[in-house]
């Protein structure tokens, strides 16, 4: 009964028949075929041994205005060249729209100002790049769960896969979490990092936290989020451009 009550605390805001929908959809998670052949596999146990021990709900460390790296470093792409992309650009993101779609019962099509008037929560974290490098950030934008509570998410929903508008090696990018991580309270969609609108080279206009995850979970540029039942199908199937193309790990947890 307490987990009930902390997941409810957790999605805040959400009413009790939400909150419901998605403690059975996690529940439902776990006894998803293509979920128990992951449970198997090595990665599957480091992911089930994290959602024992941090009970999914457990925060990441955040840190003072101090602690701050100077530079918040680029890594990976640092300027989407599609030529969607630079049009946004050049119309400094004015008829850009993020959209929501999926298993969802309202897609969402946001504006970059529509965005900015949802409540912010910022969040100074460290970002963990499998790389070999870390950096501290101030983070701000909406939580996840706002969004995903706005466009109200099917109970048929497992992940949230994030479409960015760069490619790597002529593939796209993406990334997916579970609902576990999407949300968390520290999962947000941040359009301003210290305390400035978000620079191209970390993602503007708009680009995953993810706090308790290796840095290239941290889907930059977002033009799309799409809640599906299975990852299988889209690109790869393995829930993210690495995934698919040097088979780091899905589950990146921290
Ligand atoms: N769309 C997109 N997202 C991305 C990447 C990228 O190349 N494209 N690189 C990833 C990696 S490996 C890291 S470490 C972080 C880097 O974020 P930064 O550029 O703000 O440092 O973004 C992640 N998200
Ligand atoms: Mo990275």
């Amino acid at each position: 009964m307490s987990a009930l009550i902390d997941r409810r605390r957790l999605i805040g805001g959400i009413g009790a028949g939400a909150g419901g929908m998605l403690l059975a959809g996690c529940d439902k998670l776990y006894s998803q075929p293509t979920f128990q052949k992951m449970l198997r596999d090595a990665e599957g146990l480091h992911y089930r041994s994290q959602r024992l021990i941090s009970g999914g709900q457990s925060l990441a460390r955040e840190y003072g205005a101090a602690d701050r790296s100077p530079v918040f470093r680029s890594n990976g792409t640092a300027m989407p060249m599609t030529s969607e992309y630079q049009t946004h650009l050049k119309a400094k993101f004015a008829d850009w729209r993020l959209i929501v779609d999926g298993l969802v019962t309202r897609p969402l099509a946001i504006s970059l100002p529509q965005l900015m008037t949802l409540p912010v929560r910022t969040q100074i974290t460290r970002h963990d790049c499998v790389e070999g490098w870390s950096a501290i950030g101030k983070w701000a934008g909406p939580n996840l769960s706002t969004i995903l509570q706005q466009a109200g998410l099917s109970s048929r929903a497992r992940f949230i896969v994030f479409h960015c508008a760069d490619m790597i090696g002529g593939h796209p990018y993406y990334e997916s979490i579970d609902l576990v991580d999407a949300f968390h309270p520290q999962t947000i969609m941040a359009w301003r990092l210290n305390d400035i609108m978000l620079p191209v080279a970390n993602g503007a206009p708009v680009r995953l936290r993810v706090e308790r995850q290796l840095g290239y979970k941290h889907a930059k540029y977002v033009m799309r989020i799409e809640a599906r039942d299975t990852l299988a199908g889209l690109y790869g199937g393995k829930g993210g451009l690495w995934e698919d193309q040097t088979g780091y790990a899905w589950y990146a947890g921290i």
